[in-house]
């Protein structure tokens, strides 16, 4: 039997607990691991395909510096001497290193050792800034620590769950299946989402609040209040635990009603139901993610929870406590060790002298940075003007997700030294390095990761190292020894910086600092390869536990109380005639971030198979937008080119774009291109949900549909977008202006040899084309073309890539467009996991399945991951309403 290794999803921040098993054969499958305590056996559609997306396709296998091969000696002497130099001619601060919440505990470790301790600035900052720094900087503010007070368990427990500014059914999908349960087995329990938009995590609410965007403020001012007013705060808790509270009850009470309901833009009937809802239960937990934290207002709309929640003294007891979700698998690992432009290792403060000289003493370093480095926008405009010289970026793509992405792109290509170190060749971003390292991706790399619950897990590796890639770490390490500082960085395993780390934290801490791990100060590898996963702290003496904060107060200000923040409600309307409309962006269900793995998965890739924005009916009729039209969507920073997808979920005056597509899978679609780079002013976190944009029709000549089997090369029209699919690819494509040869475009496009002949349609009238090439009995290429966006079965299509086509009457069909009787299209994917898609489950409901169980049963669709139920469940009702309005 094949070998199984216990390991962690490398995607969210929920840490799921995966067993990976190689068969013979090399293929790879994964399981959820139910002895894991996050997840207990469960994983979600993007965990389920994780061994579609570990293939060696694409991938950086070897060091190489100017586009040319080159040894790892050669790259690595060449940065040392690089960065040295700079240093040497212009100062510490003239490097930066740009990493990511991807990076293992330990990768990340040496990462800010290297440039805090031993290059000595403060100039290495992470896409958590794009993340989760709001959440940070308003724990340090309200706890004065960044800390995360509860356990996933308090959200099963609470008979309140409040969800604001996170779609938990599609990016923490795990956390929303343990939710789903317990609210099924205790329907008593109440859930409220607060989204300006209806997503699919409202499939599970009481109540929704379709909030203005940036309303947040307010509208927890307003409950504060009212939570004061109504009797429902906990006095003793207020006197013995806090600061503060009566400077934020005058600055919330200067709030009236009426300025509530205009800046949240929800009926007064909500609201109070909202605040009656909070007021009267004790067990409430809110969670919070990037509709909080990425907004100019996110550190305030973090403070304005927890004061409610310090209010009330509902925090670290069971079923109670404000909870930020983190986002990727190791964003919390990234904070332990301070990667963060304005933190220090082990959440000590880089503000303070003792902090500082207490690091400097533990690493024996010569020097340590004596202020912050620059946050990420900062960090790029010093690129940009030119006061960074050199830069090495680890596991992040920023030509994709940083905001004012062209002008991001522009300064890393104007930069005199880049550094890239990627598990892929081509990315949006390695393509302006002037160094690229290869670096080991998941199930070869080894290390620990800490999940939003505090929670530390083993990342195993159970596949062989491909060719030249090296750890993150070892990166790191090299560079750091080939600039001189080679006892600091004589690291042999991750084992030995695990244990140096953990050594850090408890490093005279004696309490005094939330962060503790000092249990495993002297791991030895063997136990370093068993380890558990655990929860944080554990200090050195204690055992593993389930652990909360802050019941009994025990803040990390210096006088031990937490902080009230006092908040101002921001103006948040950024709209104006040039740009009416705000622009909000976020995740898909089936992709991650800039699609560098998800990308690689067609089952994923079928879910939503192109870039799109969400447009309010209304607003379509107004600028001319049917559905399937292209829009073009513009901010004085940039413009995008995406499919319109009309829908009441999206409100009236807003449009919603993914943030994952990108120029490697489509022609015009990176929405940060458009974002402009405005930031929260306390935590510099970007406002990536609310800009303003202007949006209108894109009128092509031609539109197309192609399926090949060959990735199609050299695209050069207005709008095309690719996916993976099964035996190929699938690509939408739309011309300004149509080629004159189109037979000759397809040859030279889809890889088509140049004797064989196409199977052709074409109707001058209607402007309708069609053209299909095969091999023998198999298909190389199908087009369709048409002067209105194209309206074929697109799943029965992509499946003929797969079919034999000996049999005539089959090519005339697909020539045709049509399936045939005998055949159906499955229509657009809704399960991954069996591959089911919407023609199938409507057909399944016109026969009589009028439940996301029977559906399942008959199909099998919702019942592996279950990520897709909230969409089932959305189709059902859809149907049933169409046939009870006939
Ligand atoms: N499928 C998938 N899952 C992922 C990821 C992925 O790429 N794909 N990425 C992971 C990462 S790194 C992160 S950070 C998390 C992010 O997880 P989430 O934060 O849940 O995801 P988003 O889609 O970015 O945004 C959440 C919601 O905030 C809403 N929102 C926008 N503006 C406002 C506002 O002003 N107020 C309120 N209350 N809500 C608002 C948006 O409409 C959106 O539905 O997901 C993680 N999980
Ligand atoms: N408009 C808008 N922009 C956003 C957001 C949004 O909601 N809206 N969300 C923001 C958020 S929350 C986040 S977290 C960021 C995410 O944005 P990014 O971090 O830019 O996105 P990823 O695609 O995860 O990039 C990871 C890169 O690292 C590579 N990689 C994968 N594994 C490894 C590894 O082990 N080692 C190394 N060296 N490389 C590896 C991948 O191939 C990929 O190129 O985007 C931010 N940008
Ligand atoms: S919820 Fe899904 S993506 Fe997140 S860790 Fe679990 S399996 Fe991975
Ligand atoms: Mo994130």
């Amino acid at each position: 039997m094949a070998a199984e290794t216990k390991t962690t999803c490398p995607y969210c921040g929920v840490g799921c607990g995966v067993i990976a098993r190689v068969d013979d054969d090399g293929k790879v499958s994964v399981k959820g691991d139910p002895d894991h305590p996050s997840n207990f056996g469960r994983l979600c559609s993007k965990g389920s395909a994780l061994g579609e997306t570990v293939d060696l396709d694409g991938r950086l296998l070897y060091p190489e510096i100017a586009g040319e091969r080159a040894s790892w000696d050669e790259a690595l002497d060449l940065m040392a001497k690089r960065f040295g130099e700079t240093i040497a001619e212009h100062g510490p601060d003239a490097v930066a290193f740009y990493v990511s919440g991807q990076l293992l505990t330990e990768d990340y470790y040496v990462a800010n050792k290297l440039m805090k301790g031993f290059i000595g600035s403060g100039n290495i900052d992470t896409n958590s800034r794009l993340c989760m720094s709001s959440s940070v900087a308003g724990h340090r503010r309200a706890f004065g620590a960044d800390t995360v007070p509860g356990t996933y368990e308090d959200i099963e427990l609470a008979d309140l769950v409040i969800l604001t500014g996170s779609n938990l059914a599609w990016c923490h999908p795990v956390i929303y299946q343990r939710l789903a349960a317990a609210k099924a087995a205790r329907p008593a329990m109440k859930i409220v989402v607060i989204d300006p938009r209806r997503t699919m995590t409202c499939d599970i609410a009481d109540l929704h609040l379709a909030i203005r965007p940036d309303g947040d403020v307010a509208l927890f001012l307003g409950l504060f209040e009212h939570l004061i007013t109504s009797n429902a705060i906990d006095q003793n808790y207020i006197a013995e635990h806090t600061n503060g509270f009566a400077e934020t009850f005058a600055a919330a009470s200067s709030l009236s009603f009426n300025r509530m309901l205009e800046l949240t833009g929800l009926p007064a009937m909500q609201l109070r139901e909202f605040y009656r809802l909070f007021a009267q239960t004790d067990k409430v937990v809110t969670c919070y993610s990037q509709g909080v934290n990425q907004s100019s207002s996110g550190t305030d709309k973090v403070n304005a929870i927890i004061n409610c929640h310090l209010a009330t003294g509902r925090i670290g007891r069971p079923g109670m406590g404000p909870f930020s979700l983190t986002g990727q698998p190791n964003a919390m690992g990234g904070r332990e060790v301070g990667g963060l432009a304005n933190m220090l290792a082990a959440h000590m403060a880089i503000e303070s002298a003792e902090d500082r000289d207490r690091v400097q003493r533990f690493w024996q370093s010569p020097r340590i940075a004596v202020r912050p480095g620059l946050k990420a926008v900062d960090m790029f405009r010093a690129v940009a003007d030119g006061r960074i010289k050199a830069l090495w970026i680890m596991a992040t793509n920023p030509v994709v997700s940083m905001p004012d992405a062209d002008a991001v792109e522009a300064a890393i290509k104007a930069c005199p030294f880049v550094v890239v170190s990627d598990v892929l060749r081509e990315t949006d971003t390695t393509r302006h390095a002037h160094v690229l390292l290869p670096s080991l991706g998941w199930g070869e790399k080894d290390g620990t990761v800490t999940n939003s619950e505090r929670r530390i897990s083993r990342q195993r590796q159970f596949l062989a190292t491909p060719d030249e890639a090296r750890p993150d770490w070892w990166q790191m390490a090299e560079v750091g020894r080939r600039m001189g500082f080679s006892q600091a960085f004589s690291f042999q395993a991750n084992a030995e910086i695990f244990a140096e780390h953990a050594s850090l934290s408890g490093f005279e801490n004696e309490g005094s600092r939330d962060f503790d791990i000092g249990a495993y100060e002297a791991i030895a590898l063997e136990e370093y390869d068993a380890l558990q996963p655990f929860q944080w702290p554990q200090p050195a003496g204690t055992s593993p536990k389930l652990t909360r904060f802050f019941a009994a107060g025990g803040f990390y200000h210096l006088d031990r109380k937490a902080r009230f923040v006092a908040i101002e409600p921001p103006a948040s309307d950024r709209t104006d005639s040039r740009f009416p409309l705000t622009l909000n962006t976020g995740r898909v269900r089936d992709h991650w971030h800039t699609m560098t793995r998800t990308g690689k998965s067609a089952r994923l890739s079928g879910h939503i198979a192109e870039p799109f924005a969400e447009i309010h009916p209304r607003d379509a009729i107004e600028i001319g937008i049917a559905e399937a039209s292209l829009i073009e969507i513009e901010s004085p920073h940039g413009r995008v080119i995406v499919r319109a997808l009309v829908t009441e979920r999206q409100a009236r005056g807003s449009l919603f774009v993914p943030m994952h597509w990108n120029d490697s899978f489509a022609a015009k679609a990176r929405i940060d291109a458009v974002v402009a780079p405005v930031t929260d002013p306390v935590s510099g976190q970007p406002a990536s949900k609310n800009v303003a944009v202007r949006a209108h029709r894109f009128q092509a000549s031609h539109y197309c549909f192609a399926v090949s089997a060959a990735k199609p090369r050299n695209l050069d029209c207005a709008y095309w977008a690719l996916a993976k699919a099964d035996g190929g690819w699938r690509t939408e494509l739309a011309f300004d202006r149509a080629p004159d040869d189109w037979i000759g475009w397809c040859r030279s496009t889809f890889d088509i040899p140049a004797d064989l002949e196409p199977l052709g349609y074409a109707d001058e009238a209607s402007g309708d084309l069609r053209l299909a090439f095969f091999d023998g009995e198999q298909l190389l290429a199908a087009l369709f073309v048409a002067r209105q966006p194209v309206a074929v079965a697109r799943n029965w299509a992509i499946a003929q890539l797969a079919a034999s086509h000996s049999d005539l009457r089959k090519r005339f069909a697909l020539i045709a467009g049509r399936p045939g009787a005998d055949t159906i299209d499955a229509g657009a994917t809704v399960c991954s996991c069996f591959s089911v898609g919407v023609n199938q489950i409507v057909a399944a409901i016109r026969g009589g399945c009028h439940s996301v169980e029977a559906v399942g049963k008959k199909l099998n669709a919702g019942t592996n991951c279950g990520s897709c139920r909230a969409e089932i469940r959305t189709i059902i009702d859809g149907c049933l309403a169409a046939t009870a309005a006939e």
